[in-house]
């Protein structure tokens, strides 16, 4: 695949070339270069501008999301609309969340959801999330279908922390030992909605650190990926998470050591954020995490949400 891909970054570049030599009027469509950044999930997308992709150019994005998972594309330029309409691509944006200062949108556009640090001129922050770690974890998966990908667009970034990590839960599976993935054949996991990713309580809930209380929803622990079949480990977070049907311990024993698999080494990789870069991951095959920052300094970041299509269907 990746010799396709490697060709195809060559040909874009000769093509621009002896277009440029030529002065030819119309620019010739942009054949994306594809770089994948670890072995296991991630390419960065080179030589396209998301205001303006071809069906072409999108043919080829949508087959590296699908091998890779998660695409980078650096270096963009984009108005709230542009986001909203390269998203659109891939299906149906859902509406911005709620979160934990209620439900912050950028203005007239309420599926971008912002992610900021940054208060305004009331005081009040403009976005979600602060400056606080995210612990890992999978957008939303206490619903019976769950988004089914994120695109987060950075407008500030700050000198250092803040980066954004993606782990392969497909390869993850893979790093299983044998009795693990023996002793969770058939088995669900309840994902819970009781807290976001940075530890605040979702409106309208009420606080529990009660596994077998906490509101979520049911999901096979081994989903098949709707669009490749491939087999992925669905966690989605890990607090309140419960193992259904098991005792208490068990099931917290049980998840203890599935999450220690997402540390292994191999099956991330940390994204250090430039202004101008979008990073899109497959909720569905991957899950993510923040790193905290500095408050004093300001991270803006805009975030469309691919809804899903399905729910998660129990993999191999
Ligand atoms: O701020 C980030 O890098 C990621 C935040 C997050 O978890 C999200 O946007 O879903
Ligand atoms: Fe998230």
């Amino acid at each position: 695949m990746s010799m396709v891909e490697n060709t195809s970054v060559s040909f874009a570049q000769s093509q621009s070339q002896t277009q440029a030599q030529s002065g030819s009027r119309a620019k010739p469509p942009a054949v994306p270069g594809i770089r994948p950044i670890t072995p296991v999930v991630g390419a960065e997308v080179t030589g396209v501008d998301l205001a303006e992709v071809t069906d072409e150019a999108f043919a080829q994005i949508q087959r590296a999301w699908l091998a890779h998972s998660a695409l980078l594309f650096r270096d963009q330029s984009l108005s709230d609309a542009d986001l909203v309409a390269f998203s659109r691509r891939f299906g149906t944006l859902d509406q911005a969340p709620v979160n934990e200062n209620g439900r912050m949108t950028a203005a007239a556009f309420p599926e971008i959801y912002v992610v900021s640090n940054i208060k305004g001129a009331d005081g009040k922050p403009i976005g979600s999330l602060g400056a606080g770690e995210a612990v890992w974890h999978t957008d939303m998966s206490y619903l019976p279908v769950p988004p089914d990908a994120s695109l987060l667009y950075s407008k500030e970034v700050p000198p250092e922390g803040g980066d954004t990590w993606i782990v392969s839960m497909e390869a993850a599976l893979a790093a299983l030992p044998a009795d693990l993935s023996a002793a969770i054949v058939g088995r669900s996991i309840k994902h819970d909605g009781t807290y976001n990713s940075g530890g605040y309580l979702r409106e309208g809930l009420r606080a529990s650190d009660n596994p077998m209380d906490s509101v979520g929803t049911p999901h096979p622990i081994v989903c098949a990926h709707p669009e490749t079949g491939r087999p992925t480990l669905y966690l989605g977070r890990r607090r309140n998470a419960y193992v259904i049907g098991l005792p208490v311990v068990e099931s917290e024993a049980l998840l203890d050591r599935l999450w220690a698999v997402i540390d292994q080494p191999g099956l991330s990789f940390a994204h250090r954020w430039r202004v101008g870069d979008v990073l899109m991951w497959d909720n569905r095959s991957t899950m993510h995490r923040r790193d905290p920052f500095d408050p004093e300094s300001r991270r803006l970041m805009h975030r469309t949400q691919i809804g899903g299509k399905v729910a998660p269907q129990p993999g191999a």
